[in-house]
């Protein structure tokens, strides 16, 4: 989705080679810290869930795909704000501060409020929910993201009738993210869904995954998952929820119309102007997959698109 001119080669054949190479560097880094006993908690096998970090229900709606590993999961990472390099966001963002935060919630609401984030970690019991995760590039992830239905929050907040849209943004902190002191973005960071998206069950906000607190790179300390959407739509580091009338303009449809839409539903019928959606690379598989409409989802999800072009709506 990097917007140089350079990448006019889709980039999901770029980053296949570049990926192994630096799966090796990173396991060996990993192995170096185990050596020498300096193992972050980020590198614990997966499944060592976090004691301190309290996770009811779980469950799997990825149809009993293997997790992809948590090494994977925490050093490929699109992050612009820290790089656009997926392999340097984990080490750029290592020393960004999510405490204190605070996600002010704003616009067509009964229940304008400005929230702690550790208030919003007590407000809702977390559940464990394990997800295909789509990048537009064209490879894939399944992540047990822990979190909390996105609509329990909303409907806290009261939204009007005028509510139509939900916008998301981003912290806007040049000292803290490099990345913002190049423009290949108009930070910060926004995103937005439909009301009735960000009510659909399977829209998340997520404070957690593989049973731990959120690692800065995976978008610490609160971000959306909507997994029949391109990765994209998952904004990180969230500070403000807006309900608004008109549909938000996303900063990838502000710096690419022509690419990237409002909707952005994973759709391998639809292809990226610049190289074809129809197929998947799964993180750690050679093969590739074939690309599932809505990612999977659509039992769920379709019927909130009956009717529409998804061709002109992508
Ligand atoms: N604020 C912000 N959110 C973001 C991004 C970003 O650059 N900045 N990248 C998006 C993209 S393109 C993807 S694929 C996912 C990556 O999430 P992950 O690193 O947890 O896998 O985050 C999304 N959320
Ligand atoms: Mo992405």
């Amino acid at each position: 989705m990097i917007t140089k001119k350079e990448t006019d080669i889709p980039p999901s054949e770029i980053t296949d080679e570049g990926l192994y190479l630096n799966r090796r560097e990173f396991i060996a880094a990993a192995a170096a810290l185990v050596v020498t006993g300096a193992a972050p908690d980020l590198f614990a096998r997966e499944g060592d869930a976090d004691p301190k970090f309290k996770v009811g229900k779980r469950g799997a709606y990825a149809g009993g795909e293997k997790t992809t590993p948590i090494l994977d999961a925490t050093h490929y990472n699109n992050f612009y704000e820290f790089s656009t390099e997926k392999e340097d966001v984990a080490e750029r963002s290592k020393n960004f501060r999510t405490r204190p935060w605070t996600v002010s919630v704003e616009g067509h609401v009964n229940k304008p409020k400005v929230y702690d984030i550790d208030e919003i970690m007590k407000m809702f019991p977390l559940e464990e929910r394990i997800y295909r995760f789509r990048c537009v590039e064209g490879w894939s992830m399944v992540i047990p993201w822990v979190g909390f239905p996105l609509g329990d929050f909303m409907k806290r907040c009261e939204p009007t009738s005028n509510a139509k849209f939900v916008e998301f943004m981003t912290l806007k902190d040049q000292k803290q993210m490099p990345g913002q002191t190049r423009n290949v973005l108009d930070w910060p960071y926004v995103e937005g869904l439909r009301l009735d998206e960000a009510l659909n069950p399977l829209a998340m906000l997520t404070v957690g995954m593989y049973g731990k607190v959120l690692p800065n790179q995976n978008g610490a300390p609160l971000r959306l998952v909507v997994p029949w959407k391109y990765g994209f739509k998952n904004i990180k580091s969230i500070v403000r929820i807006r309900f608004v009338e008109q549909m938000p303009i996303s900063a990838w449809m502000k710096a690419n119309p022509g690419e990237y839409g409002f909707y952005s539903n994973v759709n391998p019928e639809v292809d990226h102007p610049r190289w074809s959606q129809a197929r998947e690379r799964r993180i750690g598989e050679i093969a590739k997959r074939k690309t599932l409409m809505f990612n999977g989802y659509g039992e769920q999800v379709a019927h909130m698109y009956e009717g529409m072009d998804l061709r002109k709506y992508f």
